[in-house]
C-alpha cells in the first residue's frame, strides 16, 4: 500500500515535472517569436511616423490641431454609416464645371472633410494620378466628395500629377502622393483610385482593413465581371502599414501596364490576401478613353514582374525620387505636381 502510494506521487511528481518543462519551452520559443515580431512593428511605425513628423508637426493651427481639439468631444461613427444609399444612377453633365462642383461641396476645405456628428473610424487619403484628364477629373470629384461624406470618412483627395509630357508613370505618382500626404497628416488608410474610374455603390466602403483590399470587382466596360483572378488594377486600398510593408509601388514602370501586378506579387511576398467587396458592390463606371499620348503599353513590363522578389527591397518608397514643383491647397483638392526628369 504505502509503496503503491510512494509510486504513484512520484508518478504524478513526474508528470507535472515534464508538464511544466514543456510549457517553459514552448513559452521560451514563442516569446522569440513576439519579441521578434514586435521589433519589425515599430521600425516601420517610426519610418513612416517620421516621415510625416516635420510637417505635421511643424504647421500650427493646421485643420488637423483644431480637428483634434473638436474631434476628442465627439463619439465614434458607427460602423454602417445611416448615410449610405447603395447602387445609385451616375449622370456625367456634359457641360459641368469646377465652380459648379465647388458650390455643390461647401464643407470641403482644401480637399478634406469629416463628419460633424462623429468622429471617423479612420483617416483616409485619396491619391489620384493625374495628366491631361481634366473633365476625368472633374467627374470623380462631383461624385467622391458626396460619396465619402456618406461613408463617413475623415477623408482628403490628394491629386498627383506628372508634369511635362515623357512617359506617364502611374505607380511612382502614387509612392509620392503616398510621402507627401504624410507630410500633412498621419493617414490611417490609402485609396489608390485611377482618375476615370467612378463607383456606382456607396457599399463599397473606403476604408482599410486588416488586408490589402481591391475595390473593383468589375466595371461597365467589361461587363462588371472580374479581369483575370489576380487583378489589382484600378481603385485599391492598403493602410499606411501595409504599404509601406511592401515599400509601395515600384518606380521603374513607365508607360502603361504592370505596376498593378508588380503591387499584387509584392503584397504576396508578405504573405497578405488581398480581399474583394461583393460584385454587386465592387461596381464602377469607367468613363471612356483611349490610350493617352506618353502612355504607351510597356514592354519591359514581364521582364520587371519576373524581378519583383529580388528588387522590393531597393525599388520602391525607399527609392522614390523626384523633383516637387508645387503643392496647391484647392477647394476640392490637393494638387502635388511633381517632375520625374530633373535632378530633385
Ligand atoms: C488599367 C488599370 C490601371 C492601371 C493601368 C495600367 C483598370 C480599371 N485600371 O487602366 O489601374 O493599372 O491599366 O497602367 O484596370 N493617367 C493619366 N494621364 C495619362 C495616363 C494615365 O491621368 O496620360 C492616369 C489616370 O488616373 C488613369 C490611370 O493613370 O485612370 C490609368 O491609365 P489608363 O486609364 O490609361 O489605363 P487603363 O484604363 O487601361
Ligand atoms: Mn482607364
Amino acid at each position: 500500500m504505502n509503496f503503491n502510494v510512494t509510486f504513484h506521487l512520484s508518478y504524478r511528481f513526474r508528470l507535472l515535472l515534464l508538464f511544466t518543462l514543456c510549457l517553459t519551452v514552448v513559452g521560451w520559443a514563442t516569446s522569440n517569436y513576439f519579441v521578434g515580431a514586435i521589433q519589425e512593428i515599430p521600425k516601420a511605425k517610426d519610418l513612416v511616423a517620421s516621415l510625416s513628423k516635420g510637417v505635421v508637426l511643424g504647421k500650427k493651427g493646421t485643420v488637423t490641431d483644431e480637428a483634434f481639439v473638436e474631434k476628442a468631444k465627439l463619439d465614434n461613427c458607427p460602423s454602417v454609416s445611416p448615410h449610405l444609399k447603395g447602387q445609385t444612377k451616375l449622370v456625367f453633365k456634359p457641360d459641368l464645371t469646377l465652380e459648379e462642383v465647388q458650390a455643390e461641396n461647401p464643407t470641403v476645405h482644401r480637399g478634406r472633410h469629416r463628419p460633424e456628428e462623429c468622429r471617423a473610424l479612420q483617416r483616409v487619403a485619396i491619391l489620384i494620378p493625374h495628366r491631361h484628364r481634366e473633365k476625368h477629373l472633374l467627374y470623380l470629384l462631383e461624385h467622391l466628395h458626396p460619396f465619402l461624406q456618406r461613408q463617413q470618412l475623415d477623408y482628403g483627395i490628394y491629386v498627383i500629377h506628372q508634369a511635362g509630357s515623357k512617359k506617364f508613370n502611374r505607380a511612382k505618382l502614387l509612392n509620392v502622393g503616398y510621402i507627401e500626404a504624410l507630410k500633412d497628416e498621419i493617414w490611417d488608410c490609402f485609396i489608390f483610385h485611377d482618375v476615370d474610374l467612378v463607383p456606382e455603390n456607396d457599399l463599397n466602403l473606403y476604408r482599410c482593413e486588416d488586408q490589402p483590399r481591391h475595390l473593383v470587382v468589375g466595371r461597365n466596360s467589361t461587363g462588371y465581371r472580374l479581369r483575370y483572378s489576380g487583378y489589382f488594377g484600378g481603385v485599391t486600398a492598403l493602410s499606411r502599414e501595409q504599404f509601406f510593408k511592401v515599400n509601395g509601388f515600384s518606380n521603374n514602370y513607365w508607360g502603361w501596364g504592370g505596376e498593378d501586378d508588380d503591387l499584387r506579387l509584392r503584397v504576396e511576398l508578405h504573405r497578405m490576401k488581398i480581399t474583394r467587396p461583393l460584385p454587386e458592390v465592387g461596381k464602377y463606371t469607367m468613363i471612356f478613353h483611349k490610350r493617352d499620348q506618353g502612355n504607351e503599353v510597356n514592354i519591359e513590363r514581364m521582364n520587371l514582374l519576373h524581378q519583383v522578389s529580388r528588387v522590393w527591397r531597393t525599388d520602391g518608397l525607399s527609392s522614390c525620387d523626384y523633383k516637387l514643383l508645387s503643392v496647391n491647397y484647392n477647394p476640392l483638392y490637393v494638387n502635388i505636381t511633381v517632375d520625374f526628369w530633373s535632378d530633385p
